[in-house]
């Protein structure tokens, strides 16, 4: 559809179909449960384990996004393939809560878990494994500033933003359940970086990323020895559903990414393994959000008094 713009608001609709202009929905069109990912083949392999295989609301944006949407045991559920990066994860929520209902006293408004592929950058959590960001995520990027002689560290490293302990609970809780005999389930600290390449470390004669002032990975394992999944998305999720009003329950996400590479061996994934996976973990992931209730969790048990 081309793009026929109605006004400046906040979230721009496509002319009279109402349709969000980049992730093309409208309300009706998504469940308040949704899984992410960056890939559509991902989304439809996902959306194979749909109650029936039945998909029974599609949209295809003309920016790249893809949203499905079915039943998993009865309850509605929304998948929505992004493409990759930060900018992509902020369309996809923002425009995904502007068409869902207000939460209901304190609840959710969406539960969101982005199911995707990253390296690893921990020893012992080696590709064909499946990372839950239980932890959180970090965030590490390259700073302009610190090139063409300006001087000072090239990269920059966030504090972590907390992931959603019921949901991600859930997540691990399923993932095992699946795939107990077949791949292992680990959790740990999430690093999502603003490039594929230069704040992960990736070497490129052809860029100065000023790798031999900063590696980024030993910067991000120094600063945080558990960091584990590194991808390009999970840290905006989490960062906007912190943000996301009213706080702090709108929007509840985690995420779990199937480690495609192990960065300290090289070791990389078979196609077979990471296909795999994407289905049944997939389904897991989706079982996850059908089992986890809108309504706001009960509160984390008072510490003891010191
Ligand atoms: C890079 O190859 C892409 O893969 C990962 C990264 O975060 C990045 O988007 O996730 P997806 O497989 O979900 O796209």
């Amino acid at each position: 559809a081309e793009a026929c713009y109605r006004g400046t608001n906040a979230v721009p609709r496509q002319g009279s179909s109402a349709r969000t202009l980049h992730v093309g929905v409208t309300e009706g069109d998504l469940a308040p449960r949704i899984l992410t990912c960056g890939t559509v083949e991902r989304a439809r392999a996902v959306a194979a384990s749909f109650d029936g295989g039945v998909v029974e609301r599609e949209v295809a944006s003309a920016r790249g996004f893809l949203s499905l949407t079915g039943r998993c045991g009865g309850v509605p559920v929304s998948i929505v393939a992004t493409g990759m990066g930060v900018a992509m994860m902020d369309f996809m929520l923002r425009e995904s809560v502007a068409v869902l209902p207000a939460a209901a006293d304190g609840g959710a408004r969406a539960l969101v878990v982005r199911f995707g592929t990253c390296g690893s950058i921990r020893e012992d959590a080696a590709e064909g494994t499946i990372a839950v960001s239980s932890g959180g995520s970090t965030f590490i990027r390259r700073d302009p500033d610190a090139f063409g002689g300006g001087g000072g560290s090239p990269y920059q490293i966030c504090s972590v933003v907390p992931a959603d302990a019921e949901l991600s609970a859930a997540v691990l809780r399923e993932l095992r359940a699946e795939l107990g005999e077949e791949a292992a389930v680990v959790e740990g600290l999430n690093v999502s970086a603003c490039s594929f390449y230069s704040s992960q470390g990736r070497r490129d004669p052809a860029f100065d990323d000023g790798h031999e002032e900063c590696d980024p990975v030993e910067a991000v394992r120094r600063m945080h020895p558990d960091a584990t999944s590194m991808e390009m998305e999970t840290f905006h999720l989490l960062d906007l559903a912190r943000c996301a009003r009213p706080t702090p329950h709108a929007v509840r996400a985690t995420a779990a990414s199937i480690i495609v590479a192990h960065r300290p061996s090289g070791r990389v994934a078979s196609a077979a393994s990471v296909a795999l996976l994407e289905s049944r973990g997939g389904a897991a992931v989706l079982r996850a959000l059908a089992a986890t209730p809108l309504a706001a969790p009960p509160p984390s048990p008072a510490l003891p008094p010191a």
